[in-house]
């Protein structure tokens, strides 16, 4: 077991191997090494290629390389993604690394409740033990992992595949399910399998691209580029209840008031019926369950849409016109609509749409989910949580027999079940079910729902551990045992970005101190757990690709025909299916273009329902609707990368602020600047006020960089998918002081 842990990481130490000096006196300059004169030590000697890891745009970066460091990078010009483009966080990829609260050795919580720094023989042997003998007291329920959508295909694979079918812990999810879940579900109902349609090149084919819930200027600006390289002078419709970033860039902005898109794409639905628009041809052949749909929507007449949306009939309208007009119409959602309550049939009632006006399976068209790491749709694929590895279904005794015979495992350690999404996992830490918890590459401890409730819940808990590349993180604080992790830039593997495209990822870094790469990290634990043995063939990321590649045959995301890594750098990242070059052979591909869907009967299928009420509508003591997001291009999530960066820091404010509206503003006696507490039914929290139009009076916006903003948010879940409903509870400003 101990060759599994390299030399350097045997010496306890806690210096880092390699310290940050040599990127200090870099200018920061897009072209490469800008103005100043470069000191010889820093003249890169070699490049290469690397997806970028923080969003799903799946950016490629050219990592300029002395002796097989990254001293500065670029955007790759040739890529088909980004063309050359990058944004401010992949700009600054490379400097985040160097921070002095990077893990850099494992830490075990002693006796004095302090966290101490131990070997990793220690750690991964206390692992073990804790983890088998909760197991062995409190049965197969009581263990746990929360996951992630930031590691690449080959961590995830590893992980899901020795968390059920090496340790047997029973339950697996990841903060994918705080993010693209909706349209997991909405996707896997009406067309059978979990298959966002699109390429980007739908956004500069297209002729009427609207955007629900979606905000890509500051979350996917380099998508956003490519909207811009359209030439069509296309139609952009922005449905969002605020004046973002993307709303104001758009042609047209509907300010819809919060969660009544239901109601809205559902009158859409019916006047576009009404006014014969619909693709009679296209749903007789390739669709199922449209004449219920048409009954169903007749009572979503204009008025009662625009009484719902709070929109002017004309505008609603002239939306329907645009939809009806265009040749080439593409929906473009993201959490906005995935995070909600009612999230799935949201998402569906764009899918009907498309499906019923033929905006489906040509150029520019689709119903098409923006994800959001950098991995999301690997996680969708390969983590071994909701569905089985390679796409498959826990269920299904064919793909379990499959699975077992392509890894070599006997069919017994696959689970024929599914096991409980991220809300019962804590739900079951809350209720004592769950003793022990894995915590891996996320920060649950800010960013899950109603934080109160999580952080009462984790500390029930007999063992938590947490996985992260830094040890100052929120969840990293509360844990028994924190692995130090290499990051993105430290090690390699593949990553595939929204449009289904798979990419490399290289490593262009030292791992800092005794940090291990998740690959590692999963190999070391298997050793001390004693299932070592099952995983003989995992000893590279790449040849644990290979096994991925194998385990797709068949299935909508086949990816069978790829040889490895070499093969997928020298073609700029490929979309999956790719079965062979013949089949799969073209850069940018969408999906359905034969009007094949992958339910019973090759056919799509319309699904509904009514909106349902506000969870939590706002009421005399809470009378603001809370909207969370992302505040700037500039920050990531919970900011423990983002906030590394001096550049990065220049970008947005530093403590957590809250928009609101000049009317409120006014008569609450509010300024720019000012402090008021904010307050729902779960917690108060204390916020700068930024004094804004862009928000609707009666709503408030709070960024979700900050830790304060889940104190507030409301544990509501869709049935369907169980995404948290992110962007709506009541709240209460006061003045402060
Ligand atoms: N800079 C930066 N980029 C990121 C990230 C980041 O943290 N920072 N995170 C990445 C990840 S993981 C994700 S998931 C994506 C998220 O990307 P987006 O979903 O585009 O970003 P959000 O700001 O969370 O939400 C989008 C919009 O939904 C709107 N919204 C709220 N309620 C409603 C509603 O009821 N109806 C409609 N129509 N709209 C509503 C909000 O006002 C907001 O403008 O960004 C990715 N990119
Ligand atoms: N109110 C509100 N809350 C939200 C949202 C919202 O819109 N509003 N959005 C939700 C969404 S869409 C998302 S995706 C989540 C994101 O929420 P989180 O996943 O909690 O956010 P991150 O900050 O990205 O956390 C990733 C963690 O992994 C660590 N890490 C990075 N790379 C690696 C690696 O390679 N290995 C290991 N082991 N660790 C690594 C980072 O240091 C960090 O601690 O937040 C959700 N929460
Ligand atoms: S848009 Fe996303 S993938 Fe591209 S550089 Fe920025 S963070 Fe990286
Ligand atoms: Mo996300």
């Amino acid at each position: 077991m101990n060759e599994l842990i390299p030399e350097r990481t045997k010496k306890n130490t806690l210096l880092r191997e390699w310290s940050g000096p040599l990127t200090k006196d870099l200018v920061l300059n897009p072209g490469g090494f800008g103005l100043g004169k470069v000191p010889e030590r820093l003249k890169p000697t070699s490049t290469v290629d690397s997806v970028c890891g923080f969003c799903a745009t799946g950016c490629s970066l050219k990592v300029h390389l002395r002796d097989g460091e990254g001293v500065n990078l670029s955007a790759s010009p040739a890529y088909p993604v980004n063309l050359g483009m990058a944004c401010p966080k992949g700009w600054e990829a490379l400097r985040v690394l160097d921070a002095p609260d990077r893990a850099t050795e494992p830490l075990l919580r002693g006796e004095d409740g302090e966290l101490h720094p131990v070997s990793w023989e220690k750690a991964a042997s206390t692992f073990a033990k804790k983890f088998k003998a909760i197991k062995e007291r409190h049965g197969p329920d009581s263990l746990a992992w929360l996951g992630t959508g930031q590691i690449t295909c080959e961590d995830f694979a590893f992980l899901g595949a020795l968390g059920k079918f090496g340790m047997g812990i029973r339950h697996g999810d990841g903060n994918t399910r705080q993010c693209m879940a909706t349209a997991v579900a909405a996707y896997k109902q009406s067309f059978g399998f979990d298959a966002p349609p699109y390429s980007y090149q739908d956004y500069e084919d297209s002729d009427v691209l609207v955007f629900v819930g979606a905000n890509p200027c500051i979350a996917h600006p380099i998508m956003w580029q490519r909207v811009m390289r359209n030439k069509n002078k296309p139609e952009i419709i922005v449905v969002d209840p605020r004046s973002t970033e993307t709303a104001n860039a758009a042609t047209t902005h509907l300010a819809i008031a919060p969660k009544s898109d239901l109601s809205l794409f559902y009158g859409v639905a019916r006047e576009l019926i009404a006014q014969g628009h619909i693709k009679r041809d296209y749903v007789d052949r390739y669709t199922e369950g449209f004449e219920g749909f048409e009954d169903f929507v007749q009572e979503y007449t204009l008025e009662k849409v625009s009484s719902d949306s709070g929109l002017p009939v004309s505008a609603i309208e002239a939306f329907v016109a645009s939809i009806a007009g265009g040749k080439r119409v593409s929906f473009w959602w993201t959490m906005g609509v995935n995070q909600s309550y009612e999230g799935v049939r949201l998402a569906q009632s764009m899918i009907n749409i498309c499906l019923m006006t033929g905006n489906i399976g040509r150029p520019g068209t689709g119903p098409n989910s923006i994800t959001g790491q950098c991995n999301a749709m690997g996680s969708r694929l390969f983590s071994n949580t909701t569905s089985l590895l390679g796409g498959h279904d826990f269920l299904n005794e064919g793909h379990r027999n499959k699975v077992s015979e392509i890894l070599k495992i006997d069919v017994s350690n696959i689970p024929d079940e599914n096991c409980w999404a991220y809300d019962q996992i804590v739900n079951g830490v809350e209720s004592g079910k769950i003793k022990g918890l894995w915590i891996i590459a996320t920060n649950s401890a800010h960013s899950w729902v109603g934080q109160g409730r999580f952080r009462d819940a984790v500390k029930k808990l007999e063992f938590l551990v947490v996985q992260d590349m830094y040890h100052s993180t929120e969840t990293a604080q509360l844990a028994d045992l924190v692995l130090p992790a290499a990051s993105w830039g430290e090690k390699e593997g593949t990553f595939i970005n929204s449009e289904r495209r798979i990419g490399v990822t290289r490593k262009v870094h030292k791992a800092p101190g005794k940090a291990l790469s998740d690959f590692n990290i999963f190999r070391l634990l298997a050793a001390y757990w004693g299932c070592g043995a099952m995983f003989k063939e995992w000893d590279t990321p790449e040849n644990v690709f290979k096994i991925l590649c194998r385990l797709t045959k068949d299935r909508p995301c086949d990816i069978s025909g790829l040889s490895g890594y070499g093969d997928l750098s020298a073609k700029g990242g490929v979309q999956w299916p790719y079965r062979s070059e013949d089949q799969d052979g073209e850069t940018h591909r969408s999906l359905f273009s034969d009007g094949k869907f992958y339910r019973p009967g090759c056919k799509a299928i319309f699904l509904y329902d009514h909106p349902k009420p506000l969870p939590e509508p706002t009421c005399s003591n809470y009378p603001f609707v809370l909207l969370t997001g992302r505040g700037t291009s500039a920050q990531w999530h919970t900011q423990t990368r983002t906030a590394k960066s001096d550049v990065l820091r220049k970008l947005y404010p530093k403590n957590v602020y809250v928009e609101v509206n000049p009317t409120d503003a006014e008569r609450m006696g509010l300024a720019s600047g000012s402090l008021v507490s904010v307050s729902s039914r779960r917690g108060v929290v204390k916020a700068g006020v930024f004094v804004t139009p862009t928000v609707q009076p009666g709503q408030v916006f709070m960024p979700m960089h900050y830790p304060e903003t889940n104190w507030l948010t409301k544990p509501d879940f869709d049935p369907h998918s169980r995404q948290p409903s992110y962007k709506h509870c009541a709240v209460q400003l006061q003045p402060v002081g």
